[in-house]
């Protein structure tokens, strides 16, 4: 296989390790924990899994007893920067801890479990992968492990491998569905732990333990540099207004901390959209001030970010998504029936007065794909909804009626953008590369302490990672009650962007002037050697919250 020069300098990183996970490692257990709401349902369902304490890893001089120990690793979901990392730092844990420890890589994704795909992660394939980008050395999927009968499957396969412990490695869904495996597998008695890992570009699977998902480092790094570059070249050409859509799902993590390291003209964030009660109509109407302020100037051009999500946000069509998705959850065969010409005309039949009449109202193309398939988690697709497209039209609409009406003097000529896939599988940052590495490595030292049910843990981030502190958070802790499918079900509650928080709170304080004014920051490409400030800062979201922006 030919490889870069930074793909072969790269091979050659040595992540950073936190001091408690340099030599022999001790667990010491915290106080016993609760879930975050919905105490009592939650332990109802997870009875041998609900309350356990919190861990912290320790440096210890005392030499570890355990035998060496197989274990089953899964890549779940979308990519992130970082996972070969979380693999490679399991697998040299699995070896620290013995040397006859085995790995064992489930092929894409969870499905692999269940049919029982699988390989076994010798030293010779890690060493391709260490400190690169990409889920390619197992592969990733969406598959749900949900079913009794999966769980059994999966065991089957486990007991054969004689693997003790499986690690998935995935976003909140994935890590609930971990959780459930982890309940059911010690209800059953069967002698096989599960063990979590943060994973999502998104940023949403964060709170009081788990500081930040990884991959939402590199993946923020990479848009921030495009979205530069863009500004850089928008600010030279003076023509062009650029709607840059960025992935995020239903958070606004992204596009808010590309904001942050880019300084654009506008940047939308849904979950304040959803507090103000904003409808499509002022969105479009505060954009289409801005470029009329701007062209007041003569500044024809400028940009704007876009989280993916926004359209669930508005809170008129987040009612009409919430009756679309459980509709559809429960009449999926049916509508599958009906002709691709008539389904606009099904669904408004079969919707509320109310959600009909939002549903008629939007341009064909958008009420489309918002009838498209959920993903398996039943989710509204929303990176498959071009939402920059749709800004951007009804933005010149506004300003051709403003023109008409002598309000506005200007041109406007939009250029339009979704970044996502571009920056979910980039070499990962040396903040990724450690941060991942670390939790590799901690899952190992769970599993070696016969913990299950844990997610594991790095925390501390943005001090040096020397300093970083190692341990596990019990699932259950993360977990409240919400409606999925038309039924309430225990999952991870997911962090949205809070508007009291400093990140948000930091941009709010400076978008007026960043609307005016052109006020670009151009970050440049992920910087993997040279000095300290260039390359290895967290991201402006994590160095706020944590009060060192
Ligand atoms: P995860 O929650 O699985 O990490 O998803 C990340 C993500 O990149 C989202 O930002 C995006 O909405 C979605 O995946 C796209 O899904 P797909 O990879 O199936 O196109």
């Amino acid at each position: 296989m030919t490889k870069s020069a930074l793909q072969i300098a790269r091979a050659a990183y040595q992540p950073k390790l936190p001091k408690a996970l340099k030599g022999n490692v001790k667990a010491v257990s915290g106080e016993a924990t609760q879930s975050v709401a919905d105490q009592e349902e939650i332990k109802k369902l997870f009875p041998n899994t609900y309350g356990m304490p919190l861990v912290r890893f320790e440096a210890t001089a005392e030499p570890e007893t355990c035998p060496a120990m197989n274990v089953g690793v899964i890549l779940s979901g979308g990519q992130a920067p970082g996972g070969h990392n979380v693999i490679s730092g399991l697998f040299d844990g699995i070896k620290r801890i013995h040397p006859d420890g085995k790995l064992y890589g489930f092929l894409m994704g969870p499905g692999g479990l269940v049919d029982h795909k699988y390989i076994e992660l010798t030293s010779d394939i890690i060493d391709e992968y260490r400190n690169t980008g990409g889920f390619d050395i197992i592969g990733s999927g969406r598959t749900k492990l949900e079913k009794e009968e999966q769980f059994e499957k999966g065991y089957e396969i486990l007991k054969e491998l004689g693997i003790k412990a499986l690690v998935i490695i995935g976003g909140d869904d994935s890590n609930t569905n971990a959780c459930v495996l982890a309940e059911y597998y010690a209800a059953k008695n069967y002698g096989v732990q599960v063990i979590g890992c943060p994973k999502t570009i998104d940023g949403d699977l964060k709170n009081e333990m788990i500081e930040t998902s990884f991959g939402f480092d590199t993946a923020c790094k990479t848009y921030a540099e495009v979205i530069g570059n863009i500004q850089r070249d928008c600010n030279s050409a003076r023509k062009y207004w650029h709607f840059i859509k960025l992935m995020g799902r239903s958070a606004s993590h992204i596009a808010l901390e590309c904001a942050l390291q880019t300084q654009p003209n506008i940047c939308i964030v849904s979950e304040e959209v959803e507090a103000k009660d904003l409808s499509l109509d002022d969105i479009v109407t505060n954009i289409a001030q801005t470029v009329a302020d701007r062209a007041a100037q003569g500044n024809n051009f400028g940009t704007v970010l876009i989280p993916e999500g926004l359209i669930e946000f508005i809170p008129a069509m987040k009612r009409l998504i919430a009756e679309l998705n459980d509709f559809l959850a429960a009449n999926a065969d049916e509508f599958a029936q009906v002709d691709k010409a008539e389904q606009r005309n099904y669904i408004i039949s079969k919707l509320t007065p109310e959600n009909a009449a939002i549903y008629a109202s939007l341009p064909e193309g958008v009420a489309r794909q918002l009838s498209l398939d959920r993903d398996p988690h039943g989710n509204v697709q929303v990176s498959l909804i071009e939402t920059e497209k749709l800004l951007s039209e009804m933005v010149g609409n506004k300003l051709a009626q403003w023109k008409k009406e002598g309000k506005y003097v200007g041109k406007f000529a939009p250029q339009h953008h979704f970044f996502g896939y571009e920056g979910r599988c980039a070499a990962p940052s040396n903040f990724d590369a450690d941060y991942c590495y670390a939790l590799g490595y901690a899952a190992s030292a769970l599993i070696a302490n016969g913990k299950t049910g844990y997610m594991s843990s790095i925390r501390n981030l943005t001090a040096p990672a020397e300093e970083w502190i190692a341990g596990g958070v019990p699932i259950t802790m993360m977990m409240n009650m919400e409606r999925r499918h038309g039924e309430m079900k225990p999952v991870i509650q997911k962090a949205l962007v809070k508007l009291d928080g400093a990140p948000f709170k930091t941009f709010a304080a400076q978008r007026e002037q960043w609307a005016k004014e052109t006020a670009y920051v151009y970050p440049g490409p992920i910087q993997y050697f040279g000095p300290t400030e260039v390359c290895d800062q967290p991201t402006k979201t994590l160095q706020l919250e944590q009060q060192k922006g």
